[in-house]
């Protein structure tokens, strides 16, 4: 949606306007930028037992994400079965999961969760939007 992206400009701009220093008097009114800025940069390392659920999330900004069920964001994995939980919140995005034995995605198009099972072996998996790949994407390990 382009509207959510034109939002996420004007937060930036009314950060800058901030952090500038200068009162700026537009109608900005009570700006309450409290978007959590969740970036695929979170550190937090995960291991989630085999057959836990995770939660998959993309949208309705340009945000993706795999997290565990205290909500942090996945990095290390046991191999076994999982259940992800898939929320696709944007009709311009996708989740799309690659790894071993596993590809699995929703529609660009379509919004709406989705229930996977998968069963994830030894190796790197990778998840993306795919229109948006080179910013929106993800990476976790599995051990076996
Ligand atoms: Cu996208």
């Amino acid at each position: 949606m382009k509207r959510t992206h034109l939002g996420a400009v004007v937060a930036l701009a009314v950060l800058a306007l901030a952090l500038a220093g200068c009162g700026g008097s537009d109608d900005e009114g009570s700006g309450t930028t409290t978007e959590t800025t969740t970036t695929s940069e979170t550190t937090t390392d995960t291991t989630a037992a085999s057959g836990s659920t995770l939660t998959a999330s993309v949208g309705p900004g340009f945000d993706i994400s795999l997290t565990d069920a205290n909500g942090a964001a996945v990095s290390t994995l046991s191999a076994g079965e999982y259940t992800i939980e898939v929320n696709d919140q944007s009709d311009i995005h996708n989740f799309h999961l690659t790894g071993p034995g596993v590809d699995e995605t929703t529609d660009v198009g379509g919004t709406g969760t989705e229930s996977w099972t998968v069963t994830l072996e030894a190796g790197s998996y990778h998840f993306q939007c795919d229109p948006h790949a080179s910013t929106m994407n993800g990476d976790f390990e599995v051990s076996g």
